[in-house]
């Protein structure tokens, strides 16, 4: 199966900073390790801090990707656009975030994006990209 690791503004900082509510993996780390833990599978890793550039990749992975995992960062949040473009595409996607957004600010505690996903998946730090891909083997039948 061909998948899309989508990551959100700021989480190109992963293993630099903050690492009490992040981890210390950064992102080119966690990349690595999930080729070689899914590595029966193909991957495209996209990092974007451009609300444009994220919609793009959704709108593209049609009829290139069988599933697409994302954490859209802050514009969780705030993103009508992303929204939008999972809702658009036939591709199943799967939400990830690092911390446990429900414990967080209450701004944290909405997701525009998640209602418009197959799933989401929320602080377990970077074991939830494991989870999501998981899941997305698991609905695609894999
Ligand atoms: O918990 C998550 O994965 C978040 O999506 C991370 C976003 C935050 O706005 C969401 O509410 C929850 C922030 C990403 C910032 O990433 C950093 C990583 C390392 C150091 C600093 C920022």
């Amino acid at each position: 199966m061909r998948f899309l690791v989508v990551n959100g503004p700021n989480l190109n900082l992963l293993g630099s900073r903050e690492p009490d509510t992040y981890g210390r993996t950064t992102l080119a780390g966690l990349e690595d390790d999930l080729r070689s833990e899914f590595s029966a599978h193909e991957f495209a890793f996209l990092q974007s801090n451009h609300e444009g550039e994220i919609v793009d990749a959704l709108q593209e992975s049609v009829d290139t990707y069988d599933g697409v995992v994302i954490n859209p960062g802050g514009y969780t949040h705030t993103s009508v656009a992303i929204r939008d473009a999972v809702a658009a595409i036939s591709v199943p996607v799967v939400e990830v975030h690092i911390s446990n957004v429900a414990a967080r600010e209450p701004f944290r505690h909405t997701s525009l994006v998640a209602p418009e996903c197959i799933g989401h998946v929320a602080g377990f730090g970077v074991d939830g990209y494991r989870l999501a891909l998981l899941a997305l083997v698991r609905h695609l039948g894999g």
